[in-house]
């Protein structure tokens, strides 16, 4: 009687343990060292720099970039082609998710982007901001930027990706061409 109480409190704990196991490996990849399955396009727009008005304008409540400070720090004198201001960013630029989770986009910034798959990394659709070098030429536009069917999420806006096949996916904003995220997608094991 007494050893079969022992027997099965071992098995409770066995199991307790195991269920443990089992939990803190979905909050691991999901939660915690993967971080949560979202992306936030970003920008820092200074929404009462009347410079943005031309092309959409600027919708944030606040915001320390001007127009002119933006077109400054597309170049550096350091590189061939555009850089691009640092505040326009996709957070993160690497994210690792499961097989079958949605990803959540969401646009923090003031500025219309996209959050476009591409085969490969190049220039977006606007030709100032694919920029280069004097004498050298500008960013390959990607030819997913050019299709009609690319979605502008406007300042405020959201969006959800999901259906990604195990393996790598590149996504950037087919405006602002170096604002960029690898989605590493795992397979379910
Ligand atoms: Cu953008």
């Amino acid at each position: 009687m007494r050893r079969s109480i022992i027997f099965f409190g071992l098995l409770a704990s066995v199991g307790f343990l195991v269920a443990q196991a089992a939990t803190s490996t979905v909050v691991a990849r999901t939660g915690g060292e993967y971080g949560k399955p979202e992306v936030v396009l970003r920008d820092d727009c200074d929404p009462t720099d009347p410079g943005w008005a031309p092309t959409g304008g600027c919708n944030r409540e606040e915001g320390a970039v001007r127009l002119a400070e933006f077109n400054a720090l597309r170049l550096s004198t350091l590189a061939p082609s555009v850089i691009g201001h640092q505040a326009w960013w996709f957070d993160p630029s690497y994210l690792q998710v499961e097989t079958g989770q949605r990803i959540k986009i969401r646009n923090d910034g003031g500025r219309t982007h996209t959050f476009t798959e591409v085969a490969n990394f190049g220039g977006g659709r606007v030709g100032p901001l694919n920029t280069s070098q004097t004498g050298i030429p500008p960013l390959t536009q990607a030819p997913e930027c050019l299709a009609s069917t690319v979605v502008d999420i406007p300042g405020g806006g959201k969006d959800v990706v999901d259906g990604l096949a195990p393996g790598n996916h590149k996504f950037q904003c087919c405006i602002h061409p170096w604002m960029r995220t690898l989605v590493k997608v795992h397979a379910e094991n």
